[in-house]
């Protein structure tokens, strides 16, 4: 016969994510927006980019960040929610960064949508992987990364990178990625931008 044991209480957690949606519910969740004007530079035709609504959401990101930003061990999560259209026949997209700790790796996995991961090396060299709800990609260290949504619908993904990771912008500021996605005939297509 067991002996009689203290019962401890369970908790409900203090934040979720709707399964279809990819929303992050907490009391706690930081939200950035990126409109076209943001995205100044960013595209290959910069005439159509300043020709459309500057006011206009390209994607927004919700954020669950449990602990201070750079904290050592901690993990950050995080969903994107990326609008479908292009600009001059280029699919819209994330800016996209290097880790400015470059040696951190993510996960990305699609919620919901269909789109492409672009991947480039610190030597600029580039691929792509197809998004589809259900894919995971892991990103690995020096490696930037950038969301394109090829679909008619939101491209929604999830994301989990160390809170220490830091965001390098600069680099595809200066230099931007050494491909882009672009509208083909028969779909998307990967070309040269060096
Ligand atoms: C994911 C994560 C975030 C990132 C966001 C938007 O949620 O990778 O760290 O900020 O996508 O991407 P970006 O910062 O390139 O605009
Ligand atoms: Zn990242």
């Amino acid at each position: 016969m067991s002996t009689p044991r203290d019962q401890l209480s369970l908790s409900q957690p203090s934040v979720s994510v709707v399964p279809d949606t990819g929303h992050i519910r907490s009391d706690r969740i930081e939200t950035s927006v990126r409109t076209i004007a943001d995205l100044h530079g960013v595209f290959a035709d910069e005439a159509a980019r300043s020709s459309i609504d500057q006011d206009q959401i390209v994607y927004h990101v919700e954020r669950y960040q449990p602990v201070p930003d750079g904290t050592s061990g901690g993990l950050f999560f995080g969903t994107s929610f990326l609008q479908p259209g292009t600009v001059g026949g280029e699919y819209f997209m994330t800016k996209g960064h290097f880790h400015a700790r470059p040696e951190t790796a993510e996960y990305y996995w699609c919620v919901a949508g269909e789109g492409a991961l672009i991947l480039m090396d610190s030597d600029r060299s580039a691929r792509a992987e197809f998004m589809q709800p259900g894919s995971l990609h892991y990103i690995p260290g020096y490696t930037a990364h950038r969301l394109a949504n090829t679909g008619s619908t939101p491209l929604i993904v999830g994301a989990c990178w160390p809170a220490d990771a830091g965001h390098d912008y600069a680099s595809i500021a200066r230099d931007g990625f050494s491909v882009r996605l672009v509208q083909g005939e028969h779909g998307p297509v990967l070309v040269s931008a060096d």
